[in-house]
């Protein structure tokens, strides 16, 4: 029977994720973990980050844009001087970026040229039912389908990344994930920085052998970590304030990002966008499926100066650098923080309460049950404000022992919350703002507040560590009339 003294004996010999649902369920070969041979070393900043294209609508109508991806296998540089084969939305890795208006719809074609099954999902837009990316709801191979995406909700830095039931965690991590960047009207009248300085980070880990083979395998053998797609980069900026948009794309592993010299950086928006006040702040305790927006003024190291960004939670042998910023000309900056950023409306007065404990042994479950997509776990009236309470009901780690598939998330499709408390205190600014995804440490308690809606119909909370959502801790809503 797997239980933590177990999982901790196999973790000490090299072996604890072999037994773990998320191995077992997975598909094609390339996930196992027998097939780890050697990892191809770690070179940091060894090439240029690279910013993901825009995308370019192929038609647009009055209200609409018309976009149109072709999901397919292509040949990418993660490892410089390795070539690696993965899955992608449109032949690059991550996908497109898509820029989005709110009050213009966006209608996304997708087309599925791969030899699995692929569902995207909008991760923090509010879509309808049947354009949310169901588990069940595939693109078979050589099938498409057209997503409606209404973007009538505040901007926010979302992104979208493979849903296919058991299937996400793999398909994510081979590169099904790219961004959608929502602006509205009130964030572009802000004086924040912008254009060729405002750049999006997309982190996650990886495997990649010495031939340069991607492979879908355990965390604890995922020791690359790449950035917009290039293993530990470095990128060129000029000596002026940027606007950086963070992503945490791991499957299964979270993040403390700090710059090297412990400068302060401040936090600007979080999942779902801007928060009201600026955070000043020295780290981001990020886990998959978080974002969080920072302003960071380059113009303190000078030309030809240079600053690491460090994940201080790496691996035991694994390097800290994630990459590292030079600052290599002077530009002129106009761009300023205020110090008021956005309102967020009042929270209606909840009616209804809920818990939800999530366990990793036996099974990874919510509430003690693995998935269904036939079972109903929480009906919600449209329009209802509820209080969900959500435990991780592991126990804390002590000092020195591995944490791998201990810690959790909470994501909610359709709707964004707040978060009122952590561990019976009121909330502090680590969770401001509006969010759809929420880190749960071993034997925390968070205490959530959302209203569902816009929309009827059938939806999903999970963990977003995407090994434990494919191997079944997930759940179902049904939001009614
Ligand atoms: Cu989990």
């Amino acid at each position: 029977m797997l239980n933590r003294r177990n999982l901790f004996k196999m973790a000490a010999v090299g072996g604890a994720a072999a037994v773990l649902p998320w191995e077992r369920l997975s598909a094609s070969a390339s996930a196992s973990p027998a097939a780890a041979a050697a990892a191809a070393p770690t070179v940091p900043f060894a090439h240029a980050m690279t910013v993901p294209r825009v995308l370019a609508p192929v038609s647009r109508t009055a209200s609409s844009d018309l976009y149109e991806i072709r999901m397919k296998e292509a040949q990418v540089e993660i490892v410089k001087g390795l070539r690696s084969t993965v899955r992608t939305y449109g032949g690059t890795f991550p996908g497109p970026t898509i820029r989005a208006s709110r009050g213009r719809e966006v209608v996304l074609r997708q087309i599925n040229e791969l030899s699995v099954n692929t569902a995207v999902h909008l991760h923090g837009g509010e879509v309808r039912s049947e354009h949310d990316g169901l588990p069940m709801d595939v693109i078979a191979p050589g099938g498409e389908r057209t997503y409606r995406y209404p973007n009538e909700q505040r901007g926010a830095s979302l992104w979208y990344h493979d849903h296919a039931h058991h299937l996400e965690g793999e398909n994510v991590f081979m590169g099904l994930q790219g961004m959608y960047l929502l602006s509205d009207t009130a964030e572009r009248e802000l004086p924040l920085p912008s254009g060729d300085y405002d750049i999006p980070l997309v982190i996650r880990e990886g495997r990649v052998e010495a031939d340069g083979s991607l492979v879908y395998t355990r965390p604890s053998d995922c020791s690359h970590m790449l950035v917009n797609g290039k293993e530990r980069p470095y990128f060129a900026v000029a000596a002026r304030k940027y606007r950086l948009r963070i992503y945490n794309a791991c499957i299964n592993r979270y993040f403390r990002l700090r710059f090297a010299d412990g400068a302060a950086f401040t936090q600007i928006a979080t999942d779902g966008g801007l928060l009201e006040e600026p955070v000043e702040r020295t780290e981001l305790l990020m886990m998959g499926g978080e974002r969080a927006e920072i302003v960071v003024d380059f113009s303190r190291y000078g030309v030809g100066g240079s600053v690491v960004l460090e994940n201080t939670a790496a691996l035991s042998g694994e390097r800290p650098e994630v990459m590292r910023f030079d600052v290599n000309r002077e530009a002129a900056d106009n761009s300023s923080v205020p110090a008021r950023l956005s309102t967020i409306p009042p929270l209606p007065t909840p009616t209804v309460e809920r818990s939800f404990e999530l366990r990793t042994f036996p099974d990874m479950t919510i509430n003690g049950k693995l998935y269904d997509p036939a079972r109903v776990d929480v009906t919600a009236k449209l329009g209802a404000t509820e209080v969900w309470t959500v435990r991780n009901m592991e126990a804390p780690i002590a000092a020195g022992q591995p944490d791998f598939h201990l810690w959790h998330s909470f994501h909610t499709h359709l709707t964004s919350f707040r978060v009122l408390e952590r561990n019976g205190k009121p909330a502090t600014t680590r969770d401001a703002g509006l969010k759809d995804t929420v880190t749960l440490a071993p034997d925390e308690t968070v205490k959530l507040a959302m209203t569902w809606g816009p929309y009827t119909g059938q939806y999903l909370f999970h963990c977003h560590q995407l090994g434990h959502s494919g191997a079944g801790q997930m759940g179902r809503i049904d939001v009614v009339a």
